[in-house]
């Protein structure tokens, strides 16, 4: 049978600290992403974009943070979203927008796992573990913040209240290179897996990745996978406000999306922090286009037919 997708954008930007993510989802349409996975042979289903109205400011006690009421607004607004996208499709892509967004997804398709009795494990591809909380948080990005809410950290009274959980030890953080000293505590205190580049540098992308996916098997887990733009080096993919060096090159993050589709687990994907508005020719918004087509299935050979022996 056909597989399914359904997308929506999610024109969010106020998590960043520079403007642009709102016009992603519009860029990736313009990349040609529904019709990349129509062509693959997946029934695509586009439910437009996402909207939120207009918040009044809210303060907090970390005068730091700002754009609280929005960050709100949307987590309310794209948990139902991407819980019913999860519900009504096999792989729904949510097409962002900063990363803020990713505590509305995650969320969602964590309520949709706990209705299978599935428990949600999360790959995050991204230089940064976003795991600030609203009082650790210095810059008062919120973008910086979704892993930390979504697995349950105290200090999210001004997010709306958490009903599905994600577990510390079903996270797995893929590239990162740019951590805070209040999310390297939270890291040690919750054991989590964070591959840095160095471990990718030394085992390459195949080894961390397969013993992640070994662990969402065993436990018959549904799979989330969360992708930054910033996990890319900067030399690949510049349509990003917080572009950090020494990212993953075009075939680790190829490979890394192949596997993941050899693997069948994945049932969502977040699309983030794409700025249009720092892109050159549209060559980001092109790539992220063909990295979930890996994702989706595309091969540039059959691997049966692949080998000479
Ligand atoms: N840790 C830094 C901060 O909290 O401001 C940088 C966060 C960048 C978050 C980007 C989306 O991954
Ligand atoms: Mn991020
Ligand atoms: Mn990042
Ligand atoms: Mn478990």
């Amino acid at each position: 049978m056909m597989k399914s997708t359904v997308l929506f954008g999610v024109p969010v930007e106020t998590g960043a600290s520079q403007r642009g993510c709102l016009m992603g989802p519009a860029s990736l349409r313009t990349a040609g992403l529904p019709q990349t996975l129509s062509a693959l042979g997946w029934s695509v289903e586009d439910r437009g974009d996402v909207q939120i109205a207009p918040q009044e400011i809210t303060a907090h006690a970390n005068p730091a943070v700002h754009n609280l009421s929005e960050t709100r607004a949307w987590i309310e607004a794209l948990e139902p979203a991407a819980y019913a996208a999860a519900r009504d499709s096999d792989l729904p892509v949510f097409m962002g927008g900063d990363h803020s967004m990713s505590a509305g997804t995650v969320p969602g398709v964590a309520r949709r796992a706990a209705e299978e009795g599935r428990p949600l494990f999360v790959l995050w591809l991204d230089a940064h573990p976003d795991l600030h909380t609203l009082d650790t948080t210095e810059s008062g990005n919120l973008h910086g913040t979704p892993v930390a809410y979504f697995t349950g950290q105290a200090g999210f009274e001004a997010y709306p209240a958490l009903t599905n959980a994600v577990a510390p030890e079903h996270m797995c953080f893929i590239g990162i290179r740019s951590v805070d000293p209040a999310e390297q505590d939270r890291i040690q205190r919750f054991e989590m897996d964070v591959q840095d580049m160095r471990a990718i540098d030394e085992t390459g992308v195949l080894v961390p990745l397969r013993a992640f996916l070994e662990r969402v098997r065993a436990a018959n887990g549904r799979l989330h996978v969360s992708f930054d733009v910033d996990f890319l080096d900067p030399g690949i993919a510049p349509a990003v406000g917080t572009t950090v060096p020494g990212g993953a090159t075009f075939r680790e993050a190829h490979l890394i999306m192949e596997t993941l589709c050899d693997s069948g687990l994945v049932g969502s994907l977040d699309l983030v922090e794409l700025n249009p508005f720092l892109d050159e020719r549209g060559r980001t918004a092109k790539l992220l286009c063909d990295l979930t087509a890996s994702l989706f299935g595309r091969r540039v050979l059959d691997r049966m037919t692949r080998s000479f022996g």
